[in-house]
């Protein structure tokens, strides 16, 4: 070995430093305990004395450049890791996509804007209720279908607790703790236990007004419910109350709008009626009043509720409530406002 230092020497000279992998394979090589240089070390303790001088010098002369070799290639590569090679400052950024609200944000925003202006507050119930926020205290009787296991789902492990079905629970939270005047929106997600469909789903949004006062009479109810129709659905927008059935409120209607799709003439949309039905409503029932330690001698009070999804479907044209609940980029991308 020690014979041939000129020739390792030179090896080391030529080396050309172009990957990591060769750099650790010289290293290897040379330095390593098995590498060239500890042998020709051990080589170097039976040379004769008078040569020792001359050998000892080009011996370590061929270590100290190896070393410098790898140091070198070694500082070569950190520059490069820290420097990209074709920055081009001139390009345009990356393209960064801006999120936008669900639509059923936007449309819930839009709805409790309106109802602000005259002078209601937004309250968030729970969705997780009892069985008497959700149900008894709404004057729904013991054996009411709603409270059957088909339409609500329950807890398994306690019958008395629920995923609510509607969002009045809160209004009941609101009215025990608060005596009127009360002016206040209940939105969030409500619970129903039944197949899902284009046209309906087991998870949807609600929002449900209370309004509760002395002297509020059912003329009260129908202009402002007017008055949100006309903001909402268009200053021409015209509406009819149809008498229907709720447990909690009495008399009870559902509200119909024209339909801002075709003006009232007749369509796909509102089914040639020129009517959609938009929303329930009626005047909360004397017994939910008292329930919540509001006494129905002194003092009235309305409600209503509606769908987000529907009221979403209607103003967007969307024909499937699933999509709501899809989170396609494709489909909520059209909503970007
Ligand atoms: C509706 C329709 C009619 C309603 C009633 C109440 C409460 F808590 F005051 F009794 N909250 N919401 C109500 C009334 C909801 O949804 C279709």
């Amino acid at each position: 070995m020690i014979e041939n230092l000129k020739d390792f020497i030179d090896e080391v000279e030529k080396f050309k430093a172009d990957s990591k992998e060769k750099v650790e394979e010289l290293r290897l090589k040379f330095l390593s305990r098995k590498g060239i240089l500890t042998e020709i070390f051990n080589e170097f303790k039976s040379v004769a004395p008078a040569e020792k001088r001359e050998y000892g010098q080009r011996i370590n002369a061929l270590k100290q450049l190896v070393e410098k070799k790898i140091s070198e290639a070694q500082a070569g590569f950190e520059e490069k890791a820290s420097k990209p090679n074709d920055l081009d400052i001139t390009l345009p950024g990356p393209n960064y996509t801006i999120g936008s609200h669900h639509p059923i944000t936007n449309v819930l925003n839009e709805i409790i804007e309106i109802f602000s202006r005259l002078g209601f507050t937004v309250a968030e119930g729970q969705e997780i209720e009892d069985d008497y926020h959700n149900f008894t205290a709404l004057n729904f009787a013991p054996e009411h279908p709603a409270r059957d296991m088909q339409d609500t789902f329950f807890i398994e492990t306690d019958p008395d607790i629920l995923l609510r079905t509607h969002t009045s629970g809160g209004q009941v939270r609101v009215m025990e703790k608060q005596q009127p005047p009360i002016r206040v929106l209940v939105p969030g997600r409500v619970f129903r236990n039944e197949a899902v469909s284009a046209r309906s789903h087991c998870i949807f949004h609600q929002v449900e007004g209370l309004y509760v006062d002395k002297n509020v009479s059912f003329a009260d109810l129908k202009q402002t419910l007017m008055y949100f129709a006309k903001e909402f659905y268009g200053e021409k927008t015209e509406i009819r109350l149809r008498p229907s059935y709720f447990p909690f409120t009495e008399p009870s209607a559902e509200m119909d709008v024209s339909c801002s799709i075709c003006g009232g003439k007749g369509c796909g949309i509102c089914k040639n009626t020129g009517w959609l039905e938009v929303l329930g409503c009626g005047m909360v029932h004397p017994n939910v009043l008292r329930n919540c330690g509001i006494d129905p001698e002194v003092y009235s009070g309305f409600a209503f509720g509606m769908g987000i999804e529907r009221t979403a479907m209607l103003r967007y044209g969307v024909t499937d409530i699933r999509m709501f609940f899809e989170n396609d980029m494709k489909f909520l991308s059209r909503f970007k406002i």
